[in-house]
């Protein structure tokens, strides 16, 4: 049984796939099934737009699909940027202007808690749908710090490693990151289910 990875984000799909591996399911990219969608995200909650990203691409192959919707939550900030996080400061920046964009707004501010969390929503053709979330806590750094992973993660210090997550390898950030957290919920719950054998 194959999982198509509902995302057009690289840096999710690799993550996703090496998580999904260790539990010994295949997960391929959309353009593996011959699909390119790019899913309108209108949805207010993590939860609604997985749910979008995962239907569609299910619809479209006739595959069980898997979306995470994932983001940053800044305590400080009230939650900001949350859903909105891959736009945050505009939708053309590129991933260190978005940093340097919230690096700046976060300046003088000495409260910098700061949490990244993964909704999955997995939807089948049979129409059954299973959820999971997953959480990693930390702060946000004053300057960014190294060069793997994506997104906002050279400026995320990871709880409890002293190290940013773009300082860990890839292995390590599969070990603590939100969307580790919330895929191995996933194939727990799906385990329990039945739904799949390995
Ligand atoms: P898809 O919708 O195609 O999956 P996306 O990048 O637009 O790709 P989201 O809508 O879920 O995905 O936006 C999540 C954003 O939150 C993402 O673009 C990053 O800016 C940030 N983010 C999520 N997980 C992250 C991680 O592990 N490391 C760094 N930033 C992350």
């Amino acid at each position: 049984m194959k999982f198509v990875l509902a995302t057009a984000n690289k840096g999710k799909i690799s993550e996703m796939r090496e998580i999904l591996a260790a539990r010994s399911i295949e997960g391929v990219s959309q353009a593996e099934v011959g699909l390119a969608l790019e899913v309108e995200e209108i949805g207010t909650t993590f939860m609604e737009n997985a749910l979008l990203k995962a239907q569609a691409v299910c619809a479209a192959s006739g595959l069980p699909a898997i979306a995470d919707d994932s983001g940053l939550m800044v305590d400080a900030l009230g939650g900001e940027p949350g859903v909105y996080s891959s736009s945050f400061g505009g939708e053309a920046l590129s991933d260190s202007e978005r940093y340097a964009y919230l690096l700046k707004k976060m300046e003088n501010m000495e409260q910098r808690d700061a949490k990244f969390v993964s909704t999955i929503v997995c939807t089948s053709p049979d129409g059954e749908i299973i959820s999971a979330e997953g959480e990693c806590h930390g702060e946000i750094l004053h300057a960014p710090r190294g060069s793997g992973g994506f997104g906002y993660d050279p400026v995320f210090l990871v709880k409890g490693t002293g190290k940013s997550m773009a300082e860990l390898s890839p292995e390590e950030k599969n070990a603590v990151s939100h969307r580790g957290a919330a895929l191995r919920a996933f194939v727990s719950l799906l385990e329990k289910r039945g739904k799949y054998d390995k």
